[in-house]
């Protein structure tokens, strides 16, 4: 391993963990927990390197552990859910899942006892939790309606796999790669409205067009180039790095200058991950991620390190890329490119699922579909290939009354971070109270189209903010002498083609005096009216 990891003495207290035991070796260890109980467990075991393994203590409930799987694409079997809604029913009213902002889904009330069973049932229908958390590659998003769309530019499915076994050793672990200096996120686009937010990743690949004669100076055998005799125009990825967010300073990701042909995704993956490990900065935790070195180095440095991994030249990065389309929910019913098949997006609310949703979803999935499911980066599922002539019985379903295909326009955009409920680092609590103001918004007024807001519990953004028309972020207010919940409001978050960032335009709003505001930037911002305003208008 590296210079920076190995030789310098100001390691932060994560490092030295580390460098005293590898959080993979926590896998063999899962027996002996089980029997040993949490409250016996080595505090950092139990609190850190369990992470490895996708278990995550929660302070807020301890004793009740959540689990974290990996998704990649977000694509799962109705088995697969069928074996999660086991394990989650077995908690009863403490049990609960939530779809994450990563296409991925996390179990709560988890019993350290129950570990060596419910990793037996993982892996007898190929789930997988391993490297989930602390300082790995975070689940590895793809475009949602990958294979399904007739627009699509690639199918990303594939890759994303490809590039989940390389990491994690086909699921089993890879200590290659079990000790980054922080954590990573990857994602690749697939369609023209880069529907994973490619800019808020750490490494992402968006769909981009070579033009022949564009590859430079060098010729296309030399370079590795697919051959352009028969085509104008070769497919590829252009490369962006960097992107992230975090309490201390947030980043869209830059290009990195280079375009790849889907068959050098994985390897380039590697390259990247093979610099960032060896020379990521390990001192100060706060200045960790991969935007850190890219700073310290230059990205031209990096660029060429990466290249020396790779053990070839990368090509310049093609002169635009394909994402031209604003961003799609996909919520609702839409024609796949298959013939006389559809799919059909169900809104979530807040991605938060109980045991017998699972089921259902697991069972509409298998009835009306393929038995397939997939998740959204927004909190929402997706089933796949239903015939047309199913698609009127399907829209009766009981389930479909909650998990609408047509909510409301504030609702169907809402997303949320796990916040006070489980999360010890929320400031303010986010799920519920999401759920409320949305209800009382709609309540009061009307809308012309969807207006985005995203609530993240504090600065780590998780619940992405600064993507959002309205971002609300949880801190502490004082009013009256008291101290109280509020929120920090973003705006001017761009999705889609033209992607940026949006920022703090207020501060410190209580959240019992947030409503009015809410109602006041949506009517000056987003053309919602008053109901009532709106009834004096069509009298
Ligand atoms: Fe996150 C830490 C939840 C997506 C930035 N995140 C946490 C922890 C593990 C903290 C903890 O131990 O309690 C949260 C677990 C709470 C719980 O019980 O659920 C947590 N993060 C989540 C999820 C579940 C939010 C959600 O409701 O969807 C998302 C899980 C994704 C997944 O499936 O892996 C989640 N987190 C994100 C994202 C969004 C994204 O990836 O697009 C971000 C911002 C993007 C980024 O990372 O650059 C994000 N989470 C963080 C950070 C700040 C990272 C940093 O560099 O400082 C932390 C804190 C940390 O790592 O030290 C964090
Ligand atoms: Fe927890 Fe903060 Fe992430 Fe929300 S944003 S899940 S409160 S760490």
């Amino acid at each position: 391993m590296t210079d920076t990891a190995t030789t310098t003495t100001s390691l932060n207290k994560f490092e030295k963990f580390k460098a005293q035991k590898d959080g993979l070796t926590i896998k063999s260890e899962i027996e002996k927990f089980a029997a040993l109980g949490w409250e016996a467990m080595d505090e950092i075991d139990r609190e850190h390197r369990l992470k490895w393994v996708g278990v995550f203590f929660r302070p807020v409930t301890p004793g009740k552990f959540m689990m974290r799987l990996r998704m990649p694409n977000g694509i799962l079997s109705s088995s697969q859910m069928r074996v999660l809604a086991e394990v989650v029913q077995r908690y009863g009213d403490d049990g609960c899942a939530d779809i994450t902002t990563r296409q991925n889904i996390q179990l709560r009330g988890i019993r350290i006892e129950d570990l060596p069973d419910i990793f037996n049932r993982f892996h007898a229908v190929g789930l997988t939790t391993i490297q989930s958390g602390m300082d790995n590659v975070r689940n590895i998003t793809g475009d949602p309606v990958a294979g399904l769309d007739a627009d699509e530019l690639y199918d990303t499915r594939e890759l994303v796999q490809q590039i989940q076994d390389m990491l994690t050793n086909k699921g089993e672990g890879n200590p290659e790669f079990s000790n980054l200096p922080r954590k990573f996120n990857i994602a690749i686009a697939g369609g023209r409205d880069n529907s994973v937010h490619a800019e808020i990743n750490d490494l992402a690949f968006v769909p981009a067009f070579k033009e022949a004669g564009e590859q430079g100076s060098r010729g296309a055998e030399e370079q590795n180039f697919p051959s352009t005799h028969s085509y104008q125009k070769v497919f590829g990825f252009n490369v962006l790095v960097g992107g992230f967010f975090s309490a201390k300073r947030c980043e869209a990701a830059i290009p990195l200058n280079a375009w790849v042909a889907p068959e050098d995704v994985v390897a380039v993956c590697r390259a990247v991950l093979e610099v960032f490990r060896d020379h990521g900065p390990r001192a100060n935790r706060q200045k960790s991620r991969l935007m850190w070195l890219i700073d310290e180095w230059g990205v031209e440095k990096f660029r060429a390190e990466v290249e020396s991994r790779l053990g070839k030249s990368l090509l310049p990065a093609a002169a635009k890329d394909e994402i031209d389309w604003e961003k799609r929910d996909h919520i609702g019913v839409y024609k796949q490119k298959q013939p006389g098949l559809n799919y059909v997006g169900l809104h979530i609310p807040v991605g938060r699922l109980y045991a017998e949703d699972m089921f259902e979803i697991a069972r509409l999935a298998e009835v009306y579909g393929s038995g397939e499911i997939r998740f959204t980066v927004e909190q929402n599922i997706v089933i796949p290939n239903i015939a047309e002539s199913r698609l009127e019985i399907f829209s009766t379903e009981p389930l479909l009354e909650r998990f609408s295909i047509n909510p409301g326009l504030l609702a169907r955009s809402l997303v949320s971070c796990t916040g006070a409920q489980f999360c010890n680092f929320a400031l303010i609590e986010t799920k519920n109270r999401a759920l409320e103001m949305i209800k009382a918004l709609e309540e009061d007024l009307t809308f012309t189209k969807p207006v985005r807001i995203h609530w993240t519990g504090c600065p780590n953004s998780c619940g992405q903010p600064q993507v959002a028309d309205i971002g609300l972020m949880g801190t502490k207010t004082r009013k009256n002498g008291k101290t109280l919940e509020g929120v920090d409001i973003y705006m001017g978050g761009k999705v889609g083609k033209d992607a940026h960032l949006g920022t703090c335009v207020i501060k410190g709003i209580p959240c019992e005096d947030l409503q009015p505001i809410l109602q006041d930037l949506l009517i000056k911002n987003f053309g919602a009216k008053l109901k009532q305003e709106a009834l004096v208008i069509n009298s």
